[in-house]
């Protein structure tokens, strides 16, 4: 499944069409398929490759990520600019300056542009939740200014972000309904209303259902069920996103291939919307991308600060090649992988969850140059 045609599989087509009704070998193409050099023409019609993007891109500071960017991928998420925080950070005052830098860069590039996020438990200012007197606000209260934003905000872009994390982060580790101040206050119809009042600002941008660690089965169980129960209630939502902050030794990818049969059940695409790998050591056992996770440096938590040695960087693209092959299998059900960031250098797992680490997620190194995993994707997609 994906959106934007490539030219690339011309050529490939017409040769199996010829075969299939019948008329003997396939002429050839004139010219040979060129080789891709990208990862979004790699993985062709599979689905869409993405990449989330700092204000750093579209504001032109960072150049060479800019070009990156407009060579490697062909969706875009914006990492932190229309989260609540940045695009509405006091009462009555939207900030759209950075976000509409983010939709014209993406505009200017033909991309698929996402919004992330209208509706999560964090970033979003302490004001949000409380009246002047710091008592927290009322339902009606909070699903007033729930509309106001959302339709502010969709409204704004109508027509231009072309898909929106509508709710993001809504559930607990056993799929029940995560305790946040958005579900506390009005309840535990807060998704229902953030998809109806999305889908009234722009009835044409898709709308998801985003989350992390949904490769656990409770949780994408979790996810599916609520996703059912918000569509056979009348909602409109296009797509459940996998984060996909994964590590060396989880998920599995049968564990992983599981999840996405799980989500795809609902009848919607799955998207992989943040996918990184972390390589460095544990602080403990925790899974997942809680933000609000923290811990300190300790000895052995950061090996490789000077480098990455070889083994290591074979590692690192051995368990890229494993998802990616879960990703390919599935690609009937997975629309949308997109990485969160591009390069190693700017990764929020160089200050999560301890501060000041050398981290290594990406298949972009802290100078721009295609790690080993980058080349042993492309050669698995080109497949
Ligand atoms: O990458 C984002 C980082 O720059 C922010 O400081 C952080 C703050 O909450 O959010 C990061 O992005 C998160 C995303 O919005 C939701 N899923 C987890 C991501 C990594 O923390």
């Amino acid at each position: 499944m994906k959106r934007i045609t490539s030219l690339l599989v011309i050529a490939p087509t017409v040769a199996a069409l010829w075969g299939a009704v019948g008329c003997g070998p396939a002429p050839q193409p004139e010219t040979d398929v060129p080789t891709p050099t990208s990862l979004k023409d790699a993985a062709d019609l599979r689905f869409l490759v993405g990449a989330a993007v700092s204000d750093a891109v579209p504001s032109g500071q960072a150049r060479a990520d800019s070009l990156l960017v407009i060579d490697q991928f062909d969706t875009i998420t914006d990492e932190n600019v229309l989260k609540w925080e940045v695009v509405h950070p006091e009462p009555g005052t939207y900030d759209f300056e950075p976000g509409d830098r983010y939709v014209a860069f993406g505009e200017a590039n033909g991309m698929f542009i996402v919004g992330h996020t209208l509706v999560w438990h964090s970033q979003t200012p302490r004001w949000v939740f409380q009246n002047e007197a710091g008592e927290p606000k009322t339902r009606d209260e909070l699903l007033a200014l729930m509309e106001e934003h959302i339709s502010t905000v969709v409204g704004h872009f109508k027509g231009r972000v072309h898909g929106w994390d509508v709710v993001n982060e809504a559930l607990a580790e056993d799929g029940s309904l995560r305790d946040s101040p958005w579900r506390r206050i009005i309840g535990d119809d807060f998704i229902e209303k953030a998809f109806e009042i999305a889908n009234a600002a722009d009835p044409d941008a898709e709308l998801y259902y985003n989350d992390y660690s949904l490769a656990n089965a409770p949780k994408a169980e979790g996810a599916a069920r609520l996703v059912l129960g918000l569509i056979e209630s009348g909602h409109r939502v296009d797509g459940i996103g996998e984060q996909g902050h994964y590590k060396m030794d989880w998920p599995a990818p049968a564990r992983l291939d599981s999840a996405i049969i799980t989500l795809a059940s609902v009848g919607r695409p799955v998207m992989i919307t943040e996918l990184d790998i972390d390589l460095l050591p544990a602080r403990s056992r925790d899974r997942g991308a809680d933000v609000g996770l923290r811990g300190d440096m300790s000895e052995g938590l950061d090996p490789y600060a000077a480098g990455l040695p070889d083994s290591m960087q074979q590692a690192l693209s051995d368990r890229y090649v494993e998802l990616f092959r879960v990703f390919m299998d599935r690609s009937d059900m997975v629309d949308r992988v997109t990485f969160w960031g591009i390069t190693d250098s700017t990764s929020w797992l160089n200050y999560w969850p301890i501060f000041g680490r050398t981290s290594y997620p990406l298949l972009f190194g802290r100078g721009g140059e295609p790690k080993k995993a980058y080349h042993d994707l492309m050669d698995v997609m080109a497949r």
